[in-house]
C-alpha cells in the first residue's frame, strides 16, 4: 500500500486517530484534508494520551512530515495553543515537521461567535455544532471573502481581505443583534500571530507532488465521518466540508490518481453527536451500556454521544460514496458480554424495503430499521492481537458485517493502544 486515505464511515468518532497513528509508522507524510479543530482524535501511545484537534495525528511520531491541507479551515490561535500543549508532552514540532498550505482559509473569532449565536438563537436552525466556527469559515471560503494563510504575509492585502469579510459579517451581525466587528482589533490580532503561522506555510500541492515522485508514502487523515459529509451526509445535520475520500485529492492539491487505497474506519456499533436522524439509535439500557463501555463523550466538546446498533445499510452506502477498499473495525470490545446483538440490514419505508437511506428528510424520518439478530459472546476481546484471540461468535459478527457492507475487513482494533490491532492478511 503506498498512499492511503483514512475516512470515517459513520458520524465520526469511529477511532480514526488510533488507526492513522498505527498506519503513520509506514508513511512519510501525514496530511489532513478537511475539517478543522472540530475534530477530536485521541491517541494512546505507551500509556500517554494525546488529544489532537487541528494537528494531524502523525505529529506524535518523530521523523514524519505533518501537513494541514487547503481543504482544512484553520483557527491559527487554537493551532498555536495546541502546538504548545503537544510540545509540553515532549513532541517536537518544527517547520520541518509541520507544513500548512498557503491557501488554507482561516477561522477568525467572529466565525465562532456567529456559529454559537445561530445555534443558541433558534431551535429551527440548531444543528448541534461544535461551536468552533467551522460552518461560517467554510461559508466565507466559498463566498470568496476568506482570509487565507498567505494573506498574513502582506499588511495591505490583509487589510483588504479583512474589509471584504467585514462588509458581509457586519450586515449579518446586525440582523442577529451582535455588535459590529472591531476592524483594527481583528487586524492587530492577525498581525500578532502572522509570523508564527507563516513559518509553517508552504505550497503543499508542490511539496506533496515532489515527495510522491521521490517515492515517499502519503497518509491522508480524514476527520468526522461520511454521514456528516456536506453532500452525502444527513443534510442539513452535517459538517460544512466534504468528508468522503475524494476530498483527500482536492483538499491537498494532489490528483485522485495518487490515492492507492481507501481505508474506511467502522465502529462495531453506531454513535452520533449533535442533532439529526439516526435510525438505529437506542434509548434503552443497551444504548446506555454502549455509551458507558465505549466512553462515548466528545473529545472536543465533552458532549454525550447518542448510541445505537450497527447500521450495515448506512455503512454499505458510505463505503460506496468513499470508494472504500477495505475497512478497519474498531471498538469491538465494547460489545463483549451482550447476550444478543442486532445489525440493521435495511429499512422499511411505507411498507417498502429499502437498501439505502433515502435523501428526503420526511422519508428518512419514516424509515424504520430492519434488524437481524446474532448471539453475542461472553469472553473479552479487549486487547486481542490475533484472530486466534477472538471468540468464534465475534469472528462471525465481523464476517457478517463484511458481507452486509460488501467490503472486506483489513484490520480490527481491540483497544485504544497502538499495539492492540489485528491485521487481516
Ligand atoms: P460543526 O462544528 O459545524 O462541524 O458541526 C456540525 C455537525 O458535525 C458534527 N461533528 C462531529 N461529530 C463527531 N465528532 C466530531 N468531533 C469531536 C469529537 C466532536 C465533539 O471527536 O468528539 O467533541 O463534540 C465532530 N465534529 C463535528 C457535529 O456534532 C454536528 O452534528
Ligand atoms: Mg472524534
Amino acid at each position: 500500500m503506498a498512499n492511503v486515505v483514512v475516512v470515517g464511515t459513520q458520524w465520526g468518532d469511529e477511532g480514526k486517530g488510533k488507526i492513522v497513528d498505527w498506519l503513520s509508522e509506514r508513511a512519510d507524510v501525514i496530511a489532513r484534508f478537511q475539517g478543522g479543530h472540530n475534530a477530536g482524535h485521541t491517541l494512546v501511545v505507551g500509556g500517554e494520551v494525546y488529544k489532537l484537534h487541528a494537528l494531524p495525528s502523525g505529529v506524535v511520531r518523530g521523523g514524519k512530515l505533518s501537513v494541514i491541507g487547503n481543504g482544512v479551515v484553520l483557527d491559527p490561535w487554537h493551532l498555536l495553543k495546541e502546538i504548545e500543549g503537544i510540545r509540553a508532552q515532549g513532541v517536537e514540532i518544527t517547520p520541518e515537521t509541520l507544513m500548512i498550505a498557503e491557501n488554507t482559509p482561516l477561522i477568525l473569532p467572529f466565525h465562532g461567535e456567529l456559529d454559537r449565536a445561530r445555534e443558541g438563537q433558534s431551535t429551527v436552525a440548531k444543528i448541534g455544532t461544535t461551536g468552533r466556527g467551522i460552518g461560517p469559515a467554510y461559508e466565507d471560503k466559498v463566498g470568496r471573502r476568506a482570509i487565507r494563510v498567505a494573506d498574513l504575509a502582506d499588511a495591505a492585502t490583509l487589510e483588504l481581505r479583512v474589509d471584504r469579510a467585514l462588509v458581509h459579517h457586519n450586515a449579518l451581525r446586525a440582523g442577529l443583534g451582535l455588535e459590529p466587528i472591531d476592524r483594527e482589533a481583528v487586524i492587530a490580532q492577525l498581525r500578532e500571530i502572522a509570523d508564527e503561522i507563516l513559518q509553517y506555510a508552504a505550497p503543499v500541492w508542490k511539496v506533496l507532488t515532489e515527495r510522491r515522485r521521490a517515492g515517499e508514502r502519503i497518509l491522508f487523515e480524514g476527520a468526522q465521518g461520511a454521514l456528516l459529509d456536506i453532500d452525502f451526509g444527513t443534510y442539513p445535520f452535517v459538517t460544512s466540508s466534504n468528508v468522503i475520500a475524494g476530498q483527500a485529492a482536492t483538499g491537498t492539491g494532489i490528483g485522485p490518481g495518487a490515492i492507492d487505497f481507501v481505508l474506511g474506519i467502522v465502529k462495531a456499533y453506531t454513535t452520533r453527536v449533535g442533532e439529526g436522524p439516526f435510525p438505529t439509535e437506542l434509548h434503552d439500557d443497551d444504548g446506555q451500556r454502549l455509551g458507558e463501555r465505549g466512553h462515548e463523550f466528545g473529545t472536543t466538546t465533552g458532549r454525550k454521544r447518542r448510541c445505537g446498533w450497527f447500521d450495515a445499510c448506512l455503512v454499505r452506502q458510505t463505503c460506496a460514496t468513499s470508494g472504500v477498499s477495505g475497512i478497519a473495525l474498531t471498538k469491538l470490545d465494547v460489545l463483549d458480554g451482550f447476550e444478543t446483538l442486532k445489525i440493521c440490514t435495511g429499512y422499511e419505508l411505507d411498507g417498502v424495503r429499502m437498501d439505502y437511506l433515502p435523501t428526503a428528510a420526511d422519508q428518512q424520518a419514516r424509515c424504520t430499521p430492519v434488524y437481524e439478530e446474532m448471539p453475542g459472546w461472553q469472553e473479552s476481546t479487549a486487547g486481542a492481537r490475533s484472530w486466534a484471540d477472538l471468540p468464534a461468535q465475534a469472528i462471525k459478527y465481523i464476517r457478517r458485517i463484511e458481507e452486509l457492507i460488501q467490503c472486506p475487513v483489513a484490520m480490527v482494533s481491540t483497544s485504544p493502544e497502538r499495539e492492540d490491532t489485528i491485521l487481516v492478511t
